[in-house]
């Protein structure tokens, strides 16, 4: 299995509910190895990138006005696998049906407040690292 660095963003309501050292610990105490990390409030120039292949859907522009609202914890993290291995830690789109064990199946209720991003793919996360550490 390859070696992989993916991105990973707690979100702003992550970082309002004092959520970041937990995320932080878990990518920690799995092996993961960060190697980027910037708190910033995101431009909606670069909202709209990250999240450009949601434009159609009905819940974008909430999407953009959440991911703006205050700073997040924009973050490069490698390891084996660390694509997958990151999804899986950090759970289901919804938090209701994230298991527990899970990032969002342990801090969340809310669909859009789901505490933390992880790249979906290699790709993405190429593309994702681009966009936020240029
Ligand atoms: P993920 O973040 O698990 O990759 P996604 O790429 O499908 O999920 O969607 C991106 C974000 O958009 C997601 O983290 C929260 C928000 N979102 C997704 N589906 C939603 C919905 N039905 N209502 C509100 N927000 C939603
Ligand atoms: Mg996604």
């Amino acid at each position: 299995m390859p070696h992989q660095s993916t991105f990973i963003m707690v979100k702003p309501d992550g970082v309002r509910r004092g959520l970041v050292g937990e995320v932080i610990a878990r990518f920690e105490a799995k092996g993961l190895s960060l190697e980027r990390m910037e708190l910033t409030v995101p431009s909606g120039e670069v909202a709209a990138r990250h999240y450009a292949e949601h434009r159609q859907k009905s819940f974008y522009a909430g999407l953009i006005d959440f991911i703006t609202s205050g700073p997040v914890v924009a973050m490069q993290w490698s390891g084996e696998s660390a694509v997958t291995v990151a999804r899986t830690m950090i759970g289901s789109t919804d938090p209701v049906g994230a298991p527990p064990g899970t990032i969002r199946g342990d801090f969340g209720l809310d669909v859009q407040e789901n505490i933390v991003h992880g790249s979906d793919s290699p790709d993405s996360a190429a593309r994702e690292l681009a966009i936020w550490f240029g």
